[in-house]
Parts: structure tokens; sequence; C-alpha cells
């Protein structure tokens, strides 16, 4: 569905060149355009293909406006928080995200919606004295609030599983 509508509605690979962040890990696939021309098996990660994950900013108005029909950001948010006009969707197999801290300007809400992943959380040098590194692992329909600006993470999914994700922001 996501391909289709990326091929279909006019300017959607564009958004991703005009602010829209395309983040690849350590997958080989440079651009979403790339992402959704892989072959087959691969997007299936049959055996002796190479794993993929990759994550981007779904920021052009009519697409975010078709994949909101299929979910709604978390009831127990503030009610008063604001809200970015872009999700982010992270998917892909096995390999999950590098180690990071993200520059955002609020914090993050992640929903699990399909696969299960482990997440590897950091605490940055400045609090070491007292913070612990710690790791959970999530299931569908798990949310999770971190913030991604204070602690390094990376995730990990288990090996042959597909993880789908949508991530946003309050504040
Ligand atoms: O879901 C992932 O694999 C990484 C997500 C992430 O980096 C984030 O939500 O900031
Ligand atoms: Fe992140």
């Amino acid at each position: 569905m996501l391909k289709r509508l990326y091929e279909e509605i006019s300017g959607s690979y564009e958004s991703l060149d005009e602010g829209c962040q395309f983040l690849n890990f350590r997958t080989n696939l440079f651009t979403l355009k790339e992402v959704f021309e892989m072959p087959d098996a691969r997007v299936r990660n049959e055996p002796g293909q190479e794993p993929w994950y990759v994550g981007w900013g779904n920021c052009h108005p009519d697409i975010l406006n078709e994949v909101r029909k299929f979910y709604s950001v978390p009831e127990f948010l503030p009610e008063d928080a604001e809200y970015p006009a872009t999700e982010n969707i992270f998917f892909g197999y096995e390999t999950g995200a590098v180690m990071h801290l993200d520059y955002i300007p609020r914090l993050m809400w992640q929903g699990q919606v399909k696969g299960n992943k482990t997440w590897f959380v950091v605490p940055v040098p400045e609090c070491e004295h007292i913070c612990n590194k710690f790791q959970y692992y999530v299931e569908p329909g798990d949310v999770v609030l971190l913030d991604t600006r204070l602690w390094y993470h990376a995730t990990r999914i288990p090996k042959g599983q597909f993880s789908l994700t949508i991530q946003s922001e309050y504040g």
C-alpha cells in the first residue's frame, strides 16, 4: 500500500528531498524509491538475501492522511500537547537502527505495529555516574515513550522477523 501511494501521489518522493529525512542505517538502499523497487525476494528477506531496515519522514499530507486511517496517536498523550505535521515509519528485518541520538525538538512516541523488537538504551556521558544502560523488548500494541535526545538508542529485530513501527513527536 505504501509503495502504491508513493507511486501514485505526485510529489511524494520529492517530499523526501525537501526536509523529510530518509534513514538507511546499515542498509545499502539510499532512497525510498530504491526501497520500493528492490527485488521481491529481498523485500521478503528470503534466505540468501541481505536484510534491510530503513526509516523515513512521512510528511506528504495526502499520504499521511491515508496512513492515519489505520491508527490514531496514543490516547494518553497530554491533551494540550503540540504535534508535528509528520510521522515517521520504520520497517524492515533484523538489523534495526544503529546506536544514535535524535536531534528533534520534542519528545517522541513510537507504536509497535508488527513484529517484535529489542531496544538498547545507553545514557549520554554526562549522566553515566548515575544512569545505567538498559534494554527492553516490544510487541505489537506496545507504545514506547523515551527521550531519544538524552538516551542513545539502537534496535534489533529477531532473526527472520519483520518489524513495522509508527513514530512521531509530542511536546
Ligand atoms: O525503531 C527503530 O528502529 C528506531 C527508532 C528511532 O530511532 C527513534 O524512534 O528515534
Ligand atoms: Fe532515534
